[in-house]
């Protein structure tokens, strides 16, 4: 008896194959699905790649739908928007080093993604993103367009958004809830920190296209802003490159960073933001918490700490202890001693400073901590001028 082998399925099933072998999709189920969904629908691989001549195509470029093609295809017909099918599910298995040039202009050759969203989404997105330090360099397109390609994602309590040495698949910006971060440790997974409602992380593996270098979970049900490895790196990346050129030689002059590596110098240029401040504004108040850490580029930062007028008086004065110029550091303590902020800063005129959150300071000013303590011991000696007592010093850290 014999088998007949219907018409197709071996090339079928030999293109189904090579894209599984390309993708090394985690989910086999979910990708079979989308694959076989689209070619059903004629959007086949040899048609998409005929579009894009000349570039690798891999079955997660063919899911995005891609602006050019939009606009060649359906320019003059708005109505039939469809929602872009992507498999954000798709992990992938190993990340080759794509080296970034600045100088070439991506925007081009990069899909972009459009992800629709309702007032009420967009309103809730922004107010997530108004402080990611990454997205603050961004021109208003820039920023536009990734709010465009961020889609939301619900989780659940206990759910592992991120594993360490996986590759990186999404950017997760914080809408709520909280999240460990675990760092495994001699075999052992560590508990070294959290989100609480706010922040943002994944950017390292999509950066340094290395694995995960934490793992992170979900410790209630909450949800996240997720922005794809690809449009992560057309705008944030090709930012930071931008970045490096202009703070390179500022990096150099740092006392504070001179026990770093220069590439480990290079790394605090990615996380760093600049932030201006007007004549008298208040940067950091005395008592709040702390989550960042400055270097003032330009201008004067003021710093005072809150003194009574009397013994046993309610009334406070602010007592002038220090100033920082250009090159030099304020809003170390809190975050080395975990305590609440212990003076204020104002700016004096125009201050441009540069700002690093929690999490990178503690991740990559490690080797600079002897500077800093040995700093923090001569605040203690001047604060004993300055107050007398112990008694005194404690009162007015309290
Ligand atoms: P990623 O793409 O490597 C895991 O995926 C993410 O965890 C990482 O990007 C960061 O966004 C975030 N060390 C490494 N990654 C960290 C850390 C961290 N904290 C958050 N992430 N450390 C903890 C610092 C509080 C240093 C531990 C030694
Ligand atoms: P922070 O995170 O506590 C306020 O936020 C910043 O002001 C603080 O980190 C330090 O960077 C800086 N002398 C000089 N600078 C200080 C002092 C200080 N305290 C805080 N900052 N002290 C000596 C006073 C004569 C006070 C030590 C408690």
């Amino acid at each position: 008896m014999s088998i007949e082998i219907p018409e197709g399925l071996t090339e079928l099933l030999q293109s189904f194959t090579v894209e599984v072998l390309r993708n090394q999709p985690g989910d086999l189920l979910d990708f079979a699905l989308q694959y076989f969904t689209r070619l059903k629908a004629g959007e086949s691989h040899e048609s998409h790649s005929n579009a894009r001549a000349g570039k690798a195509v891999n079955f997660l470029d063919q899911a995005v739908r891609i602006d050019a093609e939009i606009s060649e295809e359906e320019d003059d017909d708005d109505e039939d928007f469809e929602a872009p099918v992507i498999n954000r599910f798709i992990r992938r298995a190993s990340v080759c080093a794509e080296a970034f040039n600045p100088d070439e202009d991506e925007d081009d050759k990069e899909p972009r993604v459009t992800y629709p969203k309702t007032d009420e989404q967009r309103q809730r997105l922004q107010e997530a993103c108004r402080d990611i330090l990454l997205f603050k360099n961004l021109d208003p397109e820039e920023m536009s367009q990734v709010l465009d390609a961020v889609f939301e994602k619900f989780c659940v309590e206990g759910e592992h958004i991120i594993d360490q040495d996986d590759d990186g698949d999404n950017f997760y910006v914080i809408e709520r809830g909280t999240f460990s971060i675990y760092v495994k440790v001699d075999g052992t997974e560590k508990l070294v920190g959290c989100y609480d409602n706010r922040g943002s992380f994944g950017e390292l593996a999509l950066m340094y296209n290395t694995p995960r270098a934490a793992t992170i979970v979900a410790n209630l049900p909450g949800a996240l802003w997720c922005l794809d490895r690809l449009t992560f790196r057309r705008i944030i990346v090709k930012n930071n490159a931008k970045k490096k050129k202009l703070y390179e030689a500022f990096m150099e002059t740092l006392p504070l960073l001179t026990s770093l590596e220069l590439s480990e110098r290079m790394k605090v240029v990615d996380v760093i933001t600049t932030k201006v401040y007007c004549d008298s504004q208040r940067i950091i108040a005395q008592g709040d918490s702390a989550d960042c850490f400055y270097i003032v580029e330009s201008g004067q930062v003021r710093i005072t700490i809150k003194r009574s007028r009397t013994k046993n008086d309610q009334d406070e004065e602010e007592v002038e202890i220090a100033t920082c110029s250009r090159g030099q550091y304020f809003g170390e303590l809190a975050l080395v001693t975990n305590k609440p902020r212990a003076a204020s800063a104002y700016a004096v005129g125009s201050v441009k400073c540069l700002v690093m959150d929690v999490q990178a300071f503690e991740r990559l000013l490690g080797p600079c901590m002897d500077i800093m303590k040995r700093n923090i011991a001569n605040y203690e000696e001047q604060l004993l001028t300055l107050f007398g007592s112990s008694t005194d010093i404690e009162q007015q850290r309290a």
